[in-house]
């Protein structure tokens, strides 16, 4: 038995250091030179060629070295193989503090303050209590919910939407489509933190923008499949929404074309805003390994039907 991991051969030093340390009994492969793939049990990727694992016959499950799954391309992928999103600290933590600064920036109207630096005006704005700011949250799992118990205690009004229902305190719930535009016309501030699947992707469209109040602020840090860049910028343009942060577009890299760039109600970073940690992710595949030696369930499994 093995374990192959492909991601970053870099970062790729330190799971076979933790590996060695913490599960010295699982051979750690870090790349595929001098690999026998008949013995490889557990794949650790970002992205997965499916010839490479047409050439792995003993495959019991493929971890995603991402706490999303669909870059695996997972339509490619045999139906019955166990896949494994990842969950650890150093994204939850990174995810929530982007999350913190990003709304942070929206509420206090960062975007407008730079676009003045640029012109050289000094034209103060008035301060909107965090009270009166209403901030929702599109995806209520692992990283939605650490987002919303790091902004809590700056007193904002909260409010999520996910696919089932969810009961968080001081949190205002809504759920499915049909509670979409109600969770909407609350929101100031609209951060996405959704899966891409065959359900969301494009949802950040020209509809949704209009169905939230006039002059809100759209988040996205989870896929740049979920939103229409043509419809943001249409937004912006009409004022329907005041600004935008994203870290994450489609295509990545941002075509050096793209007229988000330049937009003055954008503010872009290159998908950063949560980073796998090497050394807490490499521990919780080897505890998904000794579960799944053991039987038990997986931490993170992904249902293939709803592709999250
Ligand atoms: P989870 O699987 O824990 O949570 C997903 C949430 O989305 C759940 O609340 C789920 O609802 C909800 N959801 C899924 N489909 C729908 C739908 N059709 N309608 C309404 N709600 C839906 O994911 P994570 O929180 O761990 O991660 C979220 C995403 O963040 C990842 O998939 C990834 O794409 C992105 N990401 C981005 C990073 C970056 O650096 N920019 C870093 C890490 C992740 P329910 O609870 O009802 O199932
Ligand atoms: C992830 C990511 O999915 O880095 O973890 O985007």
């Amino acid at each position: 038995m093995s374990v192959l991991y492909t991601s970053d051969p870099v970062r790729g030093e330190t799971w076979a250091a933790t590996f060695a340390e913490h599960a010295p009994d699982v051979p750690f492969h870090v790349g595929l030179e001098g690999v026998d793939l008949a013995q490889v049990e557990y794949l650790v990727a970002w992205r997965v060629d499916p010839a490479l694992l047409a050439r792995l016959p003993r495959l019991k499950v493929l971890f995603s070295v991402g706490a999303g799954v669909d870059q695996l391309g997972l339509a490619a992928l045999p139906p019955q193989l166990p896949i494994v999103r990842m969950i650890e600290s150093g994204i939850i933590t990174g995810m929530a503090e982007y999350l913190a600064l990003a709304v942070l920036m929206l509420h206090r109207q960062v975007p407008e303050y730079l676009a003045q630096q640029a012109r050289r005006e000094w034209r103060p704005h008035s301060v909107v209590p965090a009270a009166r700011r209403r901030v929702g949250i599109m995806g209520l799992g692992v990283l939605g919910e650490a987002a919303l118990r790091q902004l809590a205690p700056f007193g904002f009004a909260l409010r999520g939407w996910s696919r089932s229902p969810h009961a968080l305190e001081g949190v205002q719930g809504f759920h499915g489509a049909a509670q979409l535009p109600a969770f909407l016309a609350g929101c100031d501030i609209l951060a996405c933190l959704l899966p891409l699947t065959d359900d969301t992707r494009g949802l950040l469209d020209a509809r949704l923008f209009a169905a939230l109040p006039r002059g809100a602020c759209v988040v996205n840090a989870a896929r740049g499949g979920l939103l229409r860049e043509h419809d943001l910028l249409a937004a912006l343009d009409s004022g329907q929404l005041s600004a935008a942060v994203l870290d994450v577009t489609d295509p990545e890299p941002l075509p050096v074309a793209s007229a988000l760039w330049n937009h003055p109600k954008v503010i872009l970073t290159p998908h950063v805003a949560a980073e796998t940690r090497p050394g807490t992710a490499a521990l919780a595949v080897i505890e998904n390994i000794r579960r799944h030696g053991r039987g038990e369930p997986l931490h993170g499994l992904i249902d293939r039907g709803q592709g999250y």
